[in-house]
């Protein structure tokens, strides 16, 4: 088969677009060496955080849901500033033994964007849920939602940056430093990290038409070698996904990238956090 100047003929990531259910029964079985894995989400905003966590909400439960409150306009400042952690919903009752942590956007601090010192502080655990982040000054150790005795659970096990396909390129600097910053702490950590680049379906007209040709479309190889070059990250870290946005109906092909996603994200925290306790 030729390739064409948009398309590979070849996926560059296997997908088999039928293991939904089979990746949907292991996270239903997961059980972590911790009580609870916690993932941090950060990244610009408007990139997809909110929606990241809906999505993935809404593939758990198989129907549609509304925890983390996206943001409808796509300018303006970030509508979260305050931490919250979603603890994900088993559908037939309780509680999936993982949590992702959201919090407000990472523009710079001039531009009321949270303070790269509160995001570490958000690593090492020590901000509780609840907390809305001051722009202008990090947390003091007085503070209420201030943690000096951060348990393992508190701590985040997995970073994951969450970039949007269609505008890495005009990504700020300033962003990108602070996210570099943010990773350089977390690896000193050990801490695994992952990006999660969403928005596919706006930045290929091929993938906007046919979802299964994301690992084929050159567009997306090329936003994909552009986020690993810029964070610094390695390309068999970064996953391309397509969140739920306006869809009303579940889409299978929609679901298996995210699951997949979820899944190796899940292995990673429970691995490092095997690591660091056992
Ligand atoms: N087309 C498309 N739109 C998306 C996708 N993910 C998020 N959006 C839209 O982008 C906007 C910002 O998303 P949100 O989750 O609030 O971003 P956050 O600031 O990072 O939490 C919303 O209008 C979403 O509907 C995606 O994968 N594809
Ligand atoms: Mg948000």
């Amino acid at each position: 088969m030729a390739t064409s100047s948009t398309e590979l003929s070849v996926p560059w990531r296997p997908v088999t677009w039928r293991e939904s259910a089979e990746i949907y029964n292991h996270l239903h079985f997961f059980t972590p060496s911790l009580e609870v894995l916690r993932i941090l989400l950060h990244g610009p905003t408007g990139a997809g955080k909110s929606c990241f966590i809906n999505s993935v909400q809404r593939i758990l439960l198989g129907r549609n849901a509304i925890g983390a409150l996206e943001q409808t306009a796509r300018t303006g400042a970030s509508f979260t500033r305050m931490i919250k952690t979603h603890r994900l919903k088993r559908s037939g009752g309780g509680r999936y033994p993982f949590v992702f942590c959201d919090i407000m956007g990472l523009e710079p601090e001039d531009a009321g964007g949270i303070q790269t010192e509160d995001i570490i502080s958000v690593l090492e655990g020590r901000i509780s849920d609840g907390y809305t982040f001051n722009p202008l000054s990090p947390i003091t150790a007085d503070s209420p939602k201030y943690n000096r005795y951060p348990h393992p659970c508190h701590k985040v096990h997995c970073l994951v940056s969450i970039l949007p396909a269609d505008s890495i390129a005009r990504m700020s600097d300033k962003v990108i430093d602070k996210m570099k910053t943010i990773r350089q702490k977390a690896a000193q950590m050990g801490m695994p990290q992952v990006v999660i680049m969403t928005k596919v379906d706006e930045a290929c007209e091929l993938v906007n038409r046919d979802l299964r040709k994301v690992y084929q479309s050159k567009k997306i190889k090329e936003k994909v070698q552009e986020c690993s070059n810029k964070l610094g990250i390695p390309l068999n870290c970064i996953y391309p996904v397509k969140n739920y946005h306006a869809e009303i109906t579940q889409d299978a092909d929609v679901d298996v990238l995210i699951l997949m996603a979820l899944r190796d994200i899940l292995n990673f925290a429970n691995d490092y956090v095997e690591d660091l306790y056992e």
